[in-house]
């Protein structure tokens, strides 16, 4: 999968991307991230990216220009499947997204910063979507880009080492994570569970089942309501 990221901050992204699955990911070529700098796209001695905004108000405003250059370069250069603006107004970034962009393929993700960009950028049909990765606010979308690249790269076959870890996180069937322990069996008297010593894999299948419909029913009512339950699943509910 590839990643075309157009930042003002291209320094941001070597040390995430070095560490870890994801470095190992990078280093074999399974995920490519390319960064471009914005400011390469201006004409200014000072390189300007932002100015203030019409109608007032604090905080500048991302320039419409240079933007839809560096997006016209990453076109004509780099053939990727989708342009994507990070911004808090954005669709929330969830599992399904990754998936979708994951088969994609490749994606040219778009860092705003400052308290906006200019809204031609999309009024013109310059990035086909805005995407937040949730309700809070960043001060720009270098982070927000950091966690779609992760994200989509751990669905790349080949970067997270078991494919069934992937089947089974949080999320992938839209269901939280069951809970893990390992040893000791017993630290300061908290014990593990017996049915997950038991050897009994039937068994430990179906609690961690249990465990996961019940995690999610009380933390996340709104996945829950979202879910279509087997009969198996509502028996493990009943009390
Ligand atoms: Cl994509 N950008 C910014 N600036 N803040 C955010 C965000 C993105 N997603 C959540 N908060």
């Amino acid at each position: 999968m590839r990643f075309v990221v157009v930042t003002i901050f291209p320094e941001f992204f070597p040390s995430p991307l070095a560490v870890g699955l994801l470095g190992k990911a990078v280093e074999s070529g399974l995920v490519q991230v390319e960064t471009v700098q914005l400011r390469d796209f201006t004409h200014d001695r000072h390189q300007t990216v932002d100015d203030t905004s019409f109608g007032g108000g604090p905080g500048m405003v991302m320039r419409v220009e240079p933007l839809v250059d560096a997006l016209e370069h990453v076109r004509a250069s780099h053939k990727v499947a989708r342009t994507v603006l990070l911004s808090p107004r954005g669709r929330r970034f969830d599992q399904a997204c990754a998936r979708e962009y994951a088969g994609h393929g490749s994606i040219c993700l778009v860092c705003g910063r400052y308290e906006g960009v200019d809204e031609r950028l999309i009024e013109g049909g310059f990035v086909d979507e805005e995407l937040s990765i949730g309700d809070y606010v960043l001060n720009g979308g270098e982070v927000a880009a950091l966690a779609v690249i992760e994200c989509c790269s751990r669905l790349v076959p080949g970067v997270v080492g078991k494919e069934e870890s992937v089947v089974q996180d949080s999320f992938f069937d839209g269901l939280l994570d069951h809970p893990h322990y390992t040893r000791p069996r017993e630290f300061r008297g908290l014990a593990v569970p017996e049915v997950l010593l038991s050897g009994n894999h039937a068994e430990i299948d179906r609690w961690r089942r249990r465990q996961s419909l019940l995690a999610t029913a009380a933390r996340r009512p709104d996945l829950m309501a979202r879910l279509t339950l087997s009969e198996d699943d509502l028996r493990l509910l009943q009390p």
